[in-house]
């Protein structure tokens, strides 16, 4: 191909006359047609709906491609500052429904469907979920392209495509069964392979010094193993607005090398199946989201991530501006999602230094103003650190370079507090010990500019705390950017019944103004929009009440109260205190306490890591006391209880929009912010939860009386600590101690002896880190409380439009401007309009 001309003139570079796509119903049917039959070589014999699906992806990947282009040569003209939002997570789950949306196709792309004689929401849940994340820090990640595309900022994502990723959660016997998720199995329609922008990525190897032109001794890299990064994009459209950002994944490939000494000895085959270890880098996401393995594979692809993505951005650098890097950190800015990628930092050094001769200074300047750090989470074990031992086989330059920041560094901290050596060492960017560790969070901070917790409460306890000998050396670079979701997907496209009353309550446009939600609370005193917004709810209480019945086997009645926490299993989430109150409820209806009884369905949902020995169990406990309470008739028309397998992002498209109250019980201090509930709200639930993450910012938005408070503050929770006596709360607390009696003896495990062990234990242990016995008490009274406001059918409807109403803060758009405004400073760079026929 290399040696083929290509006539520019004929290429579409110079023309713009290709006719918009059309986009009326017609047009729309013909082109299904035309892609089923022509393009996938369909017919009518065809009886998989895959190649339905398919076929539609195409006609609205045909009408995102020219905006896609025209976005990129806006962006290239104006020669605008661009962000790489780096980040091993992508959550986007499933594209169809979005694209749909965001395209304005909705109604069109309905009737087109009707004419075929199908239906574009069984089209949309035959797609599978990209699940390339974990959790929150994933899920935040879409997101937020989401917004930039849709408030058109420059702004590229850049990741990992992962063959396999998140793990399908089964239930087997009431425990967690992992089962890998081959998600490309069936191809990927959004994705499109750009071979042509192919980066080779070295591992191994050494350093050596040799003379330079100018006859200095300079560092390079030798005797590398090397990967080849081959890109895949995925359009990220805006709302309505013609822009389409791109996220870029890598996937990582043998080069065509051999190894000649095998190779020569005959052994063809075995050099050739040598080369799978290159592709086994981006071969599976780690299920880990809160402890550090330590794994070298995991290594290996974080690097991979900083290596291609920077030189991807480098190379266009190079390629628009030749080899003057003076202006680049006027162009480029790069936000690293947590430590992650942080290899980035040493990376974008060594390229500067050795691929492109900047010296130190220079490269250091850029470095610093080009990187920025986001943290998203508390816990100590979350850290990253890496053996330096690892690094030095791995990845031997950039080891180099990390020594050297770090002496540079350490010579500016004692030059700010001589001779404090403990200083020194607690800020040492190595650990030192028998096995010194390499601490990326702290290599993040001395290269970033900006470093910045995701609500307000993290943001001060990583100042405070975690962070605090940073802060005091330089208090500026620390800031706050309260996390955020996007309504398009958590509200528009989820839940279509809220949408439509509201655009026929305020008028459209409340999707990219989500303040402008704040138009209904007049009407929370006007009693036939109550019960319209009523109405709105109990029908998506039968769509989740539909889930749970074909997921979990358990009927979930639409009228009683839908009491919901869904999120990664981990103890300082304290699902165990979730399960503590219901198994309070259910001794309640068995002692016959039952007066003023609010008929109540509590689900749970959540992947616990693989090796995450308590969440496991955790897992199990729920499901045991799921099945006691679901088969005993005295409670099942009280309170039933089910664990919902596989939770996900298009489970929750379901969940949000039914669900009536909120679970955010953390330890407080422990939830960076929480997203989750942000959804919930934005979708009507009331919140029940402690002063922790995000959730101080809903309660003040919302307003104390539509809030369910409890537990201790997170000053509180440290204070407690010292003197935590759990027998002695238990011993004061009758309720609490049959609770604990009920699990110890047995009773949700008769042919299970001892299996609740380790949870008893944890929960009456002076040292539990999660106090769960200390929150137990006033959780249960705003239980209470919750159960008996429900009751009140109309005051409840009133707090639950109060919070749609006062979601607008945490729309991502304002997120957006925020870390725009404050970090990015990019300008807004919308294409040439009329080359599409998207508009609001
Ligand atoms: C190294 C293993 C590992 C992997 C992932 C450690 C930690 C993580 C993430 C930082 C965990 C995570 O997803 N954190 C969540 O980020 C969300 C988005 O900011 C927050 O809303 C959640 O509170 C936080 O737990």
């Amino acid at each position: 191909m290399d040696n083929v001309q290509l006539k520019r003139s004929l290429l579409t570079d110079t023309l713009t006359d290709i006719p918009p796509m059309e986009m009326d119903v017609l047009s729309l049917v013909n082109d299904f047609r035309r892609n089923y039959t022509h393009t996938l070589g369909r017919d009518r014999h065809c009886r998989s709906a895959h190649y339905a699906y398919q076929a539609l992806v195409l006609i609205l990947r045909e009408r995102l491609m020219e905006c896609w282009k025209q976005t990129r040569y806006a962006y290239e003209k104006n020669d605008c500052k661009t962000a790489s939002y780096l980040s091993m997570e992508f959550l986007i789950g499933r594209t169809l429904g979005n694209a749909v949306l965001n395209l304005g196709l909705q109604e069109n792309i309905t009737l087109a469907l009707q004419c075929l004689g199908m239906e574009l929401e069984e089209l949309a849940d035959s797609e599978h979920d990209a699940g390339l994340g974990n959790g929150g820090l994933g899920r935040l990640a879409a997101c937020f392209l989401d917004s930039c595309a849709t408030l058109q900022l420059p702004v590229t994502g850049y990741g990992i495509r992962y063959d396999y990723g998140m793990f399908r959660q089964l239930i087997v016997n009431g425990e967690q069964v992992e089962e890998p998720d081959h998600w490309l199995r069936n191809g990927n329609p959004w994705e499109i392979a750009r071979p042509e922008y192919t980066q080779r990525v070295h591992f191994g190897g050494r350093t050596e010094y040799y003379r330079d032109k100018t006859d200095r001794l300079a560092p390079r890299w030798v005797d590398t193993n090397d990967v080849l990064a081959i890109p895949y994009d995925i359009p990220i459209p805006g709302y309505r607005n013609c822009t389409v950002n791109t996220l870029r994944l890598w996937k990582a490939a043998a080069t065509d090398e051999f190894d000649l000494g095998e190779f020569n000895a005959g052994l063809y085959p075995e050099s050739v199946a040598a080369k799978n270890s290159a592709e086994q880098i981006t071969m599976v996401l780690y299920p880990n989201d809160s402890s550090e393995n330590g794994k070298e594979l995991r290594l290996r692809q974080q690097y991979f991530l900083a290596s291609a993505s920077l030189q991807d951005v480098l190379s266009r650098w190079v390629g628009t501006h030749g080899s003057d890097f003076s202006r680049f950190a006027g162009k480029n800015v790069f936000q690293l999602n947590d430590t992650h990628p942080s290899c980035a930092v040493a990376e974008l050094m060594r390229l500067l230094m050795d691929e492109h001769g900047l010296g130190w200074e220079q490269a250091w300047e850029i470095t610093t103003a080009t990187m920025a750090y986001t943290n998203h989470t508390l816990l100590p074990e979350a850290l990253e650190k890496w053996p330096v031992r690892l690094f030095r086989t791995l990845l031997p330059r950039l080891l180099d370079i990390i020594f050297e920041i770090n002496a540079r560094f350490l010579a500016e901290v004692s030059r700010r507090w001589p001779g404090d050596t403990g200083r020194l060492s607690r800020m040492s960017l190595i650990e030192e010990g028998p096995e010194p560790m390499v601490r990326m969070a702290y290599l993040a901070i001395s290269a970033s500019f900006s470093v910045n917790g995701v609500a307000a409460l993290h943001s001060r306890l990583l100042a405070e705390g975690l962070f605090s000998d940073f802060f005091e050396l330089w208090p500026n670079k620390f800031n706050n950017k309260t996390n955020g979701v996007t309504p398009r997907r958590w509200l528009v496209w989820s839940n279509p019944g809220l949408t439509q009353l509201l655009d026929e309550t305020i008028g459209a446009g409340w999707e990219v103004d989500l303040d402008r939600l704040r138009e209904i609370l007049p009407l929370t005193e006007d009693g036939s929009f109550r019960e319209r917004w009523y109405r709105v709810k109990l029908a998506n209480k039968e769509r989740l009440a539909k889930l749970v019945a074909d997921e979990c086997g358990v009927v979930f009645d639409p009228r009683a109260l839908f009491d919901v926490q869904v999120k990664r299993i981990h103890e300082y989430k304290r699902q165990l205190l979730n399960v503590l109150h219901v198994i309070h409820l259910y001794d309640r209806i068995k002692r016959g306490d039952t007066g003023d009884w609010t008929q109540r369905c509590v689900l749970i949902g959540g992947k616990a890591a693989p090796g995450y020995f308590m969440a496991k169990r955790i897992i199990k406990l729920i499901s045991n006391v799921a099945a006691v309470i679901n088969a005993d008739p005295d409670a099942s028309p009280l309170l039933k209880v089910a664990f919902l397998p596989n939770y996900s992002v298009s489970a929750m498209e379901i969940i949000a929009p039914g669900t009536d109250l909120s679970e955010q019980i953390s330890t407080a201090g422990k939830e960076a912010s929480g997203t989750g509930n942000m959804k919930f709200m934005m979708n009507g639930a009331i919140t029940i939860g402690t002063l922790d993450g995000a959730n101080i910012e809903i309660r003040d938005e919302v307003g104390d009386e539509n809030f369910f408070l409890f537990g201790l503050s997170a000053e509180q929770v440290e204070e407690l600590r010292h003197s935590y006596d759990p027998a002695a709360i238990i011993a004061n607390d009758e309720d609490l101690a049959r609770v604990l009696q009920l699990l110890s003896s047995g009773h949700f495990n008769h042919f299970e002896p001892g299996i609740f062990d380790p949870i008893m234990h944890a929960i009456t242990n002076p040292g539990d880190p999660w106090l769960v016995a200390a929150d137990f008490r006033s959780y249960v009274e705003a239980q209470k409380q919750a159960a008996a406001l429900f009751r009140d059918r109309e005051e409840w409807t009133r707090r639950s439009i109060r919070n749609t109403a006062r979601s607008g803060f945490f729309s991502t758009d304002r997120t957006m401007r925020e870390y725009n405004d404050q970090i990015w400073h990019l300008p807004q760079v919308p294409p040439k309009v009329n080359i599409c026929s998207i508009s609001g």
